[in-house]
C-alpha cells in the first residue's frame, strides 16, 4: 500500500480529471531536474542504439508495434535514480488514484520523442476496448521534457471523450484526422499532465527540426497485466535503491 495525500489535488484539478479527462499538475521538475533527466536519456539512447525501446516491443501480454516516427526507451525504473520520482511523485499519485482508486501499479515508464517531421498518431485510447464511465483501467501521465507546442507535436486530447463509452474507430473514418473537439496540450518543459487513458488522445506531427521529448508514466489497475512486466525486469541495483512505496508501485 502507499499513503496518498488527497489534499495535494485541488477541487478544480479533480473536476478537470472527472469532466475533461485530463489535468495539468503544473511544472513539477526544476530546470536542474530536467537537465539531469535529458542527459541520462541521451546517454541511454547512445548506449542502446538500435535496441532502444526493445523491452516495449513483443511483451507477453501487450504487443506494441514499433513506431517509426518516434524514438522510444523502455524499462526506465531500472535505468537510473533520476527516473524514480517520475512514478512516485506525491501529486501524481493523488491524481492517478483519483482516476483508478488506490489499487494501482506502474504499467510502464517509457520515453517517447516525436522525431522531426514525424510523430502523428491515430487518436486512440490505451485500452483494448471501450469501457463504461467509471470502469477505468488505465491512467497515463506525460512528463514534458521540452516545451510542447502546436509546432513540435504536442499531444492532442478530446476533452470528455473518456465518458462516451466508445473508441475513436467507432466514430471516425480516419483516426489520424483532426477531431473537431480536440485540443493540444501546450505547456512548458517540466510540466506533468495526467490523463485518463480512456480519453481519445495521440501524438501530433513534429514540424520542427528537434525531437519533441517526453516520458510517459503509465499506471493500471493492480489486477491487470503491466505493459512492462516489472518483476521480470527489476534489477538488484534498483531494489537496493528504491523505497518500499516504489516497490509496491512496481509490484515487485
Ligand atoms: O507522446 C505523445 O504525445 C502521445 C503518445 C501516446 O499517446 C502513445 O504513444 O500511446
Amino acid at each position: 500500500m502507499i499513503r496518498i495525500d488527497h489534499t495535494l489535488l485541488s477541487d478544480s484539478e479533480r473536476q478537470s480529471l472527472d469532466r475533461d479527462g485530463y489535468v495539468s499538475l503544473g511544472k513539477l521538475l526544476t530546470d536542474g531536474d530536467l537537465e539531469r533527466v535529458r542527459s541520462r536519456v541521451d546517454s541511454i539512447l547512445n548506449q542502446e542504439a538500435d535496441q532502444a525501446g526493445s523491452e516495449l516491443f513483443n511483451t507477453k501480454h501487450i504487443k506494441h508495434p514499433k513506431e517509426e516516427g518516434a524514438d522510444r526507451l523502455a524499462n526506465l525504473p531500472n535505468k537510473g535514480e533520476v527516473f524514480d520520482t517520475l512514478y512516485t511523485q506525491q501529486k501524481l499519485m493523488a491524481a492517478v488514484t483519483h482516476v483508478l482508486g488506490s489499487e494501482i501499479q506502474l504499467s510502464s515508464l517509457n520515453y517517447r520523442a516525436a522525431k522531426p517531421g514525424s510523430g502523428l498518431q491515430k487518436l486512440h485510447v490505451d485500452w483494448k476496448e471501450p469501457v463504461a464511465p467509471g470502469e477505468f483501467k488505465v491512467c497515463n501521465s506525460i512528463w514534458l521534457l521540452d516545451d510542447f507546442s502546436e509546432a513540435n507535436g504536442a499531444t492532442r486530447v478530446v476533452p470528455g471523450s473518456h465518458l462516451c463509452g466508445r473508441v475513436p474507430g467507432d466514430d471516425m473514418e480516419d483516426t489520424e484526422a483532426s477531431h473537431p473537439d480536440q485540443i493540444l496540450i501546450e505547456a512548458p518543459a517540466g510540466t506533468v499532465v495526467v490523463f485518463n487513458s480512456h480519453i481519445w488522445h495521440g501524438g501530433t506531427i513534429n514540424q520542427t527540426t528537434l525531437p519533441r521529448r517526453a516520458i510517459h508514466s503509465y499506471f493500471c489497475q493492480r489486477d491487470q497485466p503491466q505493459q512492462t512486466d516489472q518483476k521480470k525486469w527489476i534489477t538488484q541495483e534498483t531494489l537496493d535503491r528504491i523505497s518500499e512505496e516504489a516497490k509496491w508501485l512496481l509490484n515487485v
